[in-house]
């Protein structure tokens, strides 16, 4: 068991606890020098070789420990910073975890345009970001809001179409939905928190990365 000394002059960056974006995250850090012993299931990692620790958490929480500085720094998918933490600045694109938020719906929909969304009912974990792209296309629909799984809605009559994240297809393909519209792009990023600049900033200069983008 390993005893984590708290040392305020030390950089804490939340990463994902398991997932699609931990290894990446991992690997990008490894790959600028940085070396963590070997996990034995601890929730933070203390950096052998910079004076970083790591918080792994789950990527929903992650804008929420940056915001507060408890994280001063953080890699998260932009739609869940999107969907939670639109005001934190980003530092950095890290080129991993790409993929797509769509409005897809059943193939025998007769949904074809934004506007046939007006009135139906749409499964998504992101709500805000459905909500402000319904309002961006003027339509009002109603939106059930779930935690995951939203593929398997339609077919529960549990709504008429989902709006969910898409990688490769193949999930929506599985439940026979298809994608119609885009809401967001979306890969890793890097973030910030509002406190702590100077010393985060020698941190990133340290491991190669410079100027804010
Ligand atoms: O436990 P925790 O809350 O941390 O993890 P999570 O289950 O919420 O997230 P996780 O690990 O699934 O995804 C973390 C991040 O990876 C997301 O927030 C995105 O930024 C990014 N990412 C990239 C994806 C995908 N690709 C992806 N394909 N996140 C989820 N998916 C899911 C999608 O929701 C759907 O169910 O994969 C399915 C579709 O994949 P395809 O390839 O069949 O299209
Ligand atoms: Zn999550």
């Amino acid at each position: 068991m390993m005893h984590i000394i708290y040392e305020p002059e030390r950089q804490r960056m939340a990463i994902q606890k398991s997932g699609r974006l931990h290894k990446a995250s991992m690997d990008f850090l490894s790959a600028r020098g940085l070396i963590f012993p070997a996990n034995d299931r601890t929730l933070i990692l203390p950096c052998e070789n910079f004076d970083i620790d790591l918080l792994y958490l789950r990527d929903d929480d992650i804008p929420e420990y940056v915001r507060s500085g408890v994280a001063d720094l953080g890699i998260v998918g932009e739609n869940v910073l999107a969907e939670k933490g639109a005001d934190l600045p980003i530092i950095a694109k890290m080129d991993f975890g790409r993929c797509k938020l769509v409005i897809a719906a059943p193939k025998d929909s007769r949904i074809r345009t934004p506007e046939d969304l007006g009135g139906k009912r749409i499964a998504t974990s992101y709500p805000k970001l459905l909500s402000e792209y319904l309002a961006k296309e003027g339509v009002e629909a109603s939106i059930v809001p779930i935690s995951g799984s939203t593929e398997i809605t339609p077919e529960l009559d549990m709504s008429d179409a989902i709006c969910d994240l898409v990688q490769t297809g193949s999930t929506l393909k599985a439940h026979d939905l298809v994608p119609l519209f885009t809401v967001m792009e979306s890969q890793a990023v890097l973030i910030e928190s509002p406190a702590k600049k100077q010393a985060k900033e020698s941190f990133l200069s340290q491991i190669g990365i410079g100027a804010i983008v």
